[in-house]
């Protein structure tokens, strides 16, 4: 079938709306027909050749969309279901999957760095030419193939437009606090970079009872919607030094939590330096990954404090995912403040260079 995509041809080049092919779903997939697709940071970053992938590829990770056809052998969800597109392929049975962490499974790692499903083929083309899939999902395409273990079916009456935003931003974000750095009540978090991720980040220390909560952003814009998820204390880095602004905001003392959600290794080193004894820096933003971090001995040893990252909010993606709904429900977690602009997927260039201006809290295209 025929399917308009966005192709990432290479780093540097802008995405490329063309008509695909699309083959069936082979045994064990799923054929989406993508309602919306989230923009986040991750695809911009390959898309500057910060992070690699295979290309040429259809880009895209978080998407929420009808299930128009299953191939052989499925049996988790039926053509009519509503899902979301989990980004990171997990089997349920190895030592990762069963110890309850699903985004570390060596299925996803081996989906996302060959660009192929898992029987090492394709179903895009253009023109002939084989075009790669991002992590298995591929989300920025009318139509993708998935395979089976990720799809998420979620219920009819959820919106689409809503749901798709838990498929990356807000578990990752909320998951670091919540699953990775276990936020306690009455502490202290600082988070750098209050973007899709890192507004979840807040998001999810307000939930978890932390007292003080300081946003750090460059982009005053950004801490007004810091405000609304939560942060109590806001620091504008482009006018001061954060690690010494966030100090003073703790009488000296430092946070107990620190979150990178930007992805740069000074800034990563900035939110280490801002823990107390005993502090836990979450590193969230994608690093370029031929980058190191460098951290004094004597803080790790001394003051005992750690340096961590975590990969899809550390989360157990299909229970966090449903919670995160009930929660939404509840009126527990917002999500309908966190979707600022919705944009036809005929603008999703545009869309990225006001992600890029820091113009959203989050995005999504529709189709
Ligand atoms: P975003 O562009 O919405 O937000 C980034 C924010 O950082 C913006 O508000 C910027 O203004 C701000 N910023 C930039 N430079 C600085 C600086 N020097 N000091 C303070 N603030 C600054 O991106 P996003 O929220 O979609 O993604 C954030 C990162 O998280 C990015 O690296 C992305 O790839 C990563 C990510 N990680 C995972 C994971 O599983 N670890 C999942 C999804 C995204
Ligand atoms: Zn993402």
């Amino acid at each position: 079938m025929k399917s308009k995509a966005a192709i990432f041809w290479e780093a540097g080049k802008r995405l490329d709306i063309q008509e695909v092919d699309v083959e069936k779903p082979h045994t064990g997939e799923v054929l989406v027909k993508l309602v919306a697709a989230g923009i986040c940071h991750s695809d911009y970053h390959v898309m500057t050749g910060h992070l690699f992938a295979p290309f040429p590829s259809i880009l895209g990770h978080e998407g929420s969309g009808i299930v128009a056809e299953v191939g052989p052998g499925v049996t988790a969800v039926k053509p009519g279901d509503h899902i979301i597109v989990m980004w990171r392929l997990s089997c349920g049975i190895c030592e990762y999957c069963s110890n309850g962490r699903p985004a570390l499974c060596p299925a996803g790692t081996q989906i996302r760095s060959t660009g192929q499903l898992l029987d090492g083929t394709t179903r895009f083309k253009y023109k002939g030419q084989e075009i790669k899939h991002f992590a298995g999902a591929s989300t920025f395409s009318e139509y993708t193939v998935i395979p089976e273990g990720s799809a998420l079916k979620i219920p009819q009456d959820f919106p689409l437009e809503i749901a798709v935003l838990l498929g990356c931003g807000v578990i990752t974000g909320v998951g670091a606090a919540i699953n990775c750095a276990k936020v306690k009540p009455g502490s202290t978090s600082v988070v750098f970079g209050a973007g899709g991720i890192g507004l979840n980040i807040i998001q999810g220390s307000a939930i978890a009872g932390a007292a003080k909560i300081i946003a750090v952003d460059i982009n005053a814009k950004k801490l007004d919607y810091a405000k609304t998820f939560g942060a109590t204390h806001f620091v504008d880095a482009s006018k001061k030094n954060a690690v010494e602004a966030v100090r003073a905001l703790t009488d000296g003392r430092g946070v107990d939590y620190a979150f990178e959600a930007i992805g740069s290794p000074e800034t990563v080193r900035q939110a280490f330096d801002c823990l107390a004894k005993r502090g836990m820096c979450v590193a969230v933003g994608v690093v370029p990954l031929t980058k190191e971090v460098a951290v004094p001995i004597m803080a790790l040893v001394f003051e005992e404090k750690t340096l961590t990252g975590s990969l899809y909010g550390s989360a157990r993606i299909r229970q966090d995912t449903m919670m995160l709904m009930e929660m939404y429900k509840a009126g527990k977690l917002k999500l309908d403040e966190l979707l600022t602009r919705k944009y036809p997927f005929a603008q999703i260039n545009e869309a990225y260079d006001n992600l890029i201006k820091g113009e959203v809290a989050r995005s999504i295209v529709t189709f």
